[in-house]
């Protein structure tokens, strides 16, 4: 696939309500759309990543400037044979895992265009129709939290994910579960603990959660693990897996019995299904996690649910849950918390360069 074009779409859509985390919150989502082009076809990718350097040490603005000044020049007018082939022309730039999955979802897409072939097939998926849980983000008060929950369970969404941080967790738990009893339940706390917070986990842990998504720092594999063997409640680490390394010394340390998988955060959909394939092996379930993604990473994030090792509903949800306009047709809608992937030639569905356009803030196209 020769590489002719390659432009970049600073792409910002506000949210219906905010989303907040322990980091903080947010009221409207800014991603770089990629757009490929080769052999007369177009292939796009998302690099779904924050304003801030909060969740990762990626911006907009990093993401911007490794992509036009280092990467787009590695790929541009190259004959890239294989998706081998555009791992080691990326694997000059360590790390900046976001900046480079938007452009290998656009060289994933632009391939499967050309095989004329869905791309979960290309991924060796398994399932078609798929499962989504929602994550609610910290509101201001209990009784809002309720009543989102409330309304997503009607919606028919298969588990709810709860944001926690200091101050926010055990009470908020103990009140979701009073009101809605048995539902599938676990919480994300994005780091915001230490291990003096034992008292806290052991709290959460009589509540049959699924889960505990990625309670002390990014960085601690062996806290986790000791804080693992203290707990009946299986740890998941989201941040502390960057790469299939970590998820390697992770599973060797026990340092969870879950992962979270997110495209952006591991380097690419290439490195998410090495690490897939590596949990499988291993029998530690993984899932598909999200960063409020419009609809072409969303996409990317539906093909990768089919993969067998993918056991837990994702954080991937309808585009209407986020957005009042998306910029892909048709928007993607679970009904009851369930999605069929189609079976079109790329991701199933089709962006809308008139909305790109609508939401764009700048735009980089290279060559100049
Ligand atoms: O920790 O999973 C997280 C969003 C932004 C940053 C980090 C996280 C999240 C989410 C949202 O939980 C998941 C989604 O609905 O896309
Ligand atoms: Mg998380």
């Amino acid at each position: 696939m020769k590489i002719e074009r390659i432009e970049l779409h600073v792409v910002s859509i506000p949210l219906k309500h905010f989303f907040e985390t322990s980091f903080g919150r947010v009221e409207r989502e800014v991603h770089i759309i990629v757009k490929m082009y080769g052999e007369g076809l177009v292939g796009y990718g998302e690099s779904a990543v924050m304003t801030d350097p909060s969740y990762s040490y990626e911006t907009i603005e990093t993401v911007w400037h490794i992509q036009k000044d280092f990467l787009i020049p590695a790929l541009l007018h190259k004959d890239i044979e294989d998706i081998e082939s555009f791992m080691r022309m990326v694997s000059t730039v360590r790390g900046h895992h976001f900046a480079k999955c938007g452009l290998e979802g656009a060289y994933w897409h632009l391939c499967a265009l050309q095989k004329g072939e869905p791309l979960y097939k290309m991924w060796n998926g398994t399932r078609k129709t798929i499962q989504s849980g929602v994550s609610v983000g910290i509101q201001n008060s209990i009784d809002d939290l309720l009543s989102r929950i409330k309304q997503f369970l009607d919606e028919g969404y298969k588990r709810i994910k709860i944001k926690i941080k200091p101050g926010w967790d055990v009470d908020v738990v103990r009140a979701v579960r009073k009101q809605f009893g048995n539902i599938p339940l676990m919480v994300d706390a994005n780091a915001a603990y230490t291990p003096d917070d034992i008292s806290v986990f052991e709290a959460l842990d009589e509540y049959h959660l699924m889960m505990i998504e990625q309670p002390l720092h990014f960085a601690d594999l062996t806290d986790h693990a000791e804080l693992q063997k203290k707990l009946k409640t299986p740890i998941c680490l989201d941040e502390s897996i960057s790469g299939l390394r970590t998820a390697k010394a992770a599973l060797a340390l026990g340092s969870c019995r879950v992962i979270n998988i997110k495209p952006g955060r591991v380097g690419g959909y290439y490195q998410a299904k090495k690490i897939h394939d590596l949990c499988h092996g291993a029998n530690i379930p993984v899932w598909c996690g999200g960063m409020l993604e419009f609809g072409i990473g969303r996409a990317f994030n539906v093909s990768l649910c089919s993969l067998p090792n993918f056991r837990f509903p994702g954080d991937v949800s309808s585009s209407s849950r986020y957005f009042h306009e998306d910029i892909i047709s048709p928007p993607i809608e679970f009904s009851h918390g369930e999605l069929t992937i189609p079976d079109e030639p790329g991701f199933g569905f089709q962006p809308d360069d008139n909305l790109i356009k609508k939401y764009s803030q700048r735009s980089y196209i290279a060559p100049e």
